[in-house]
């Protein structure tokens, strides 16, 4: 018996399908009977998964299912739904294994090969890794807390666009030289959240000019859910008026009496 397991289809994300056909060729003399098929599943770091659903197709003479005639063959298909795990572990591999009664009741059976050349290969199914990251920053309207300070929420919304878990992420916001050179009053730290990055936090240590990595502990980015960054800012005035209308500003005024209003608040 010769056993054949053949990758038909697949896609490149999350739930995409795969298809397989296992081919079982009779290639003795004599009938075979209780013929079954067995099928194992694993991604290509190694981790098995469920054995998926073998669905008979056909025998090739016309048979009944279970029954195989000297050189007939029979056919299954295997559909197996992605997991971005699998994905992520750079595609599955596939082996079915078949075994059937010889008419003196011996059992023999046949692990399956990738295309019938060589003994045993299992069947391997390559995804590729195709990453992609979209980065926004958007600002809301500053508002006025006090005469001498402005307060704006920067909002940076980052999207895993690829077919992969995005690892290791790093967030580098540097404010310095927009504010520049002018300097963020060290009585009015920021204040950072961050939502949807998986496993992440602020970095404490933040501060958007001499530290400017945002997030801690280099969090993933899961496919399809956008983490976010949202930094308050407590901008000494007038040099939170670039923030608020984007635009060039009038020459800052590096004013000692400034810094004095600042704090006296
Ligand atoms: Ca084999």
């Amino acid at each position: 018996m010769l056993v054949i397991k053949h990758l038909d289809s697949i896609g490149n994300a999350a739930g995409d399908t795969a298809v397989f056909t296992i081919t079982a060729t009779n290639t003795g003399n004599v009938v075979l009977r209780t013929v079954a098929v067995a099928d194992t599943m694993s991604r290509l770091d190694g981790f098995v998964l469920a054995s998926p659903a073998t669905v008979f197709q056909s025998n090739s003479a016309g048979s009944p299912e279970g029954t195989l005639a000297p050189a007939e063959v029979a056919s299954w298909t295997v559909q197996y739904v992605l997991t971005q795990e699998d994905i992520d572990a750079g595609g599955i591999s596939n082996q079915a294994v078949v075994s059937a009664k010889t008419p003196v009741g011996a059992t023999i059976s046949d692990v399956s090969d990738d295309n019938g050349s060589g003994d045993s290969d299992p069947t391997l199914a390559p995804i590729g890794a195709i990453p992609g990251m979209a980065v926004v920053k958007s600002v809301n309207t500053p508002r006025i807390l006090f005469p001498t300070v402005e307060q704006a929420t920067f909002t940076i919304t980052v999207r895993n666009t690829g077919n992969i878990t995005e690892t290791g992420l790093g967030l580098v916001d540097d404010l310095a030289a927009f504010l520049a050179p002018a300097t963020l009053d060290p009585d009015y730290p920021v204040t950072v959240g961050v939502t949807g990055f998986g496993a992440g936090t602020a970095n404490p240590a933040y501060d958007g000019t001499a530290v400017t990595q945002v997030l801690a502990a280099m969090p993933r980015c899961n496919r399809g859910k956008p983490g976010r960054c949202r930094s308050r800012w407590l901008i000494p005035l007038p040099w939170a008026h670039r923030a608020a209308r984007i635009s060039p500003a009038p020459p800052p005024e590096k004013s000692p009496r400034l810094r004095r209003r600042t704090r006296s608040l």
